[in-house]
């Protein structure tokens, strides 16, 4: 089944409600929202978009990039999001491991990402314009809407969702239909979606905590979602009184909770705050509990996989645990040969179920190498569970910084490093930062003085998105090695743990 038939099975008694919400007053029904995919759709289908083709989206958010979207999937195509801060030489790259039928850019990238579509022999470029009247958007309120829901089976892929490697180079995680339905069915009856929810939705829509997460279970509910361009901290204040639900990255509860004065009675109407993609630390939690009278949800889940496990709806909450196996998946946390460890001890957590990819987009070693032999996905997160199956992730096997939700892969960044002149080597390390969860530092060796910094950072643009760039460049004589020869990153972040702090 596609995707899209399961949200219209959903919306059928509810056209009317609206589906997303501007504070400023603007609203698209679930109705309108169903009309404006079906337009987009015959767009694609118009550019010659085949069933199982790619759709590479790098758009700012909004009511028409959501129903983008749905056009995609309705045409059969596979949705390719891509994060709005990656330079054009990153999406270079994306564009031409996705091979896609068409591209959506912004409209102030359209000559840079034309002539990368050129070169690659892309055969559309579509931007959304920059007023109604113009660009995509314009083509798609004067087309007729492709009605009819291209047919699709369980395993299609309906999205590839890019993940940096270890390596340095992204991997793009294969998301069928069927995995994308199990894992927002599972949530939507896991969090008690009602009929009086309304969610506050105030994350990117090129990641799967604001695409699927939180699209899909308020679609699959028919429940209205307040849309915010982005997080603002006031603004979600003063959305909270019309809202039950918030769904964000820890950095969200933090910022909130230090509004001035913020506190029980501007949650009043809410019934529930999840938290997830970057660990909440049992005290942030704490004191967002203190604040706002209500315990965070924190679940935890991954790009490959969804949601993985979650605290309950109605049950103890802990700080710093992340519950249970959501329904379907079966986990367990083993030893780096893949054998299941006693309760109560630390290994690497192991998945499978209906919501685990399809594999590594034309990579097809890379995903063998994250298999074991019966099934299970190695996550890469440290983990323990309990004797009752409650986990807590206490780490990260894999060399990964996590920044204000956003998943940052040093290897990425040294290499960039590693080029600039006088540069001999580089480590890049998280440090704790007191907003971004984990800040960018680059330990660097000279060739012959240190790069002042304004050097270092104009060497970096362009070449990696903002959010990447280290704000701390840490000179050494050397790197600490041990006597393989490999740089003992863990030593590197006890000594320079303080770099973020104030
Ligand atoms: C922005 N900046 C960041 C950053 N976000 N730097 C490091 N880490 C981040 N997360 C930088 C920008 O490059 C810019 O730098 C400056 O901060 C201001 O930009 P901004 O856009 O005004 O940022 P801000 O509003 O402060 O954004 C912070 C944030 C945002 C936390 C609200 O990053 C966010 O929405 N994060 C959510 C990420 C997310 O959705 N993750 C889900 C992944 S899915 P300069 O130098 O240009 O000024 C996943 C699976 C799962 O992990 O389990 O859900
Ligand atoms: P991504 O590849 O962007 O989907 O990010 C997935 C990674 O985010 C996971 O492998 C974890 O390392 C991390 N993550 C997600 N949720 C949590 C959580 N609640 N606590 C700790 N880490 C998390």
């Amino acid at each position: 089944m596609n995707i899209i038939e399961r949200f219209q099975d959903a919306w059928s008694e509810a056209l009317d409600r609206p589906c997303l919400v501007s504070p400023q007053g603007p609203s698209l029904t679930y109705s309108e929202m169903d009309d404006l995919s079906a337009r987009f759709a015959a767009v694609l289908l118009g550019a010659g978009l085949q069933p199982g083709e790619r759709v590479v989206v790098q758009v700012d958010k909004s009511f028409g990039n959501v129903a983008l979207y749905l056009g995609v999937l309705r045409a059969g195509g596979v949705y390719v999001p891509l994060n709005t801060g990656y330079t054009t030489s990153e999406v270079r790259y994306f564009i031409e491991n996705a091979d896609p039928r068409v591209v959506v850019c912004r409209p102030s990238n359209v000559d840079e990402v034309s002539a990368i579509a050129t070169d690659l022999g892309v055969p559309t470029v579509e931007a959304p314009g920059t007023d109604a009247a113009t660009g995509l958007w314009a083509k798609a309120l004067a087309a007729a809407p492709a009605r009819d829901v291209v047919e699709r089976e369980p395993d299609d892929l309906a999205a590839i969702v890019y993940t940096s490697g270890t390596t340095g180079r992204s991997k793009g995680a294969m998301l069928s239909h069927a995995n994308l339905i199990d894992n927002a069915e599972v949530l939507h009856k896991l969090w008690g979606f009602n009929s009086d929810d309304v969610l506050i939705h105030a994350l990117p829509i090129f990641h799967v905590h604001g695409l699927f997460v939180a699209l899909h279970t308020s679609m699959l509910n028919a429940t209205p979602m307040i849309f915010l361009p982005a997080f603002d901290a006031e603004l979600i204040r003063s959305q909270l009184p019309k809202a039950t639900l918030l769904m964000g990255v820890p950095t969200f509860y933090s910022r909130l909770g230090a509004l001035d004065g913020f506190g029980a009675d501007d949650c009043r109407n809410m019934r529930l705050f999840i938290s997830g993609s970057a660990p909440l630390t049992a005290k942030a939690s704490d004191d967002w509990t203190e604040k706002s009278g209500h315990r965070v949800l924190e679940r935890y889940g991954m790009s490959e996989a969804g949601m993985i496990t979650s605290n309950p709806l109605d049950g103890d909450r802990i700080a710093g645990t992340v519950g249970f196996a959501v329904p379907g998946y079966d986990i367990r946390v083993a030893d780096d040969t893949g054998k299941e460890l006693p309760r109560g001890e630390t290994g690497v957590i192991e998945i499978k179920g209906p919501s685990l990819f399809q594999g590594y987009w034309r990579m097809p070693e890379k995903t063998a190498e994250e298999f074991r032999a019966d099934g299970y996905f190695i996550t890469g997160d440290n983990a323990v569970m309990d004797e009752t199956g409650r986990v807590s992730i206490v780490g990260r096997a894999k060399d990964l910084i996590i920044s204000g939700g956003y998943n940052i892969y040093p290897k990425e960044i040294e290499l960039v490093l590693d080029a600039i002149p006088g540069v001999l080597e580089t480590a890049v390390i998280g440090a704790p930062h007191p907003e971004m969860g984990e800040g960018v530092v680059a330990v660097l060796v000279a060739t012959g003085a240190p790069v002042p910094d304004e050097q270092m950072k104009q060497a970096l643009e362009g070449s990696l998105a903002r959010f990447k760039h280290p704000r701390r460049f840490i000179w050494l004589d050397a790197l600490p090695r041990n006597t393989m020869g490999k740089v003992q990153k863990a030593e590197l972040r006890k000594q320079f743990a303080g770099a973020y702090s104030a």
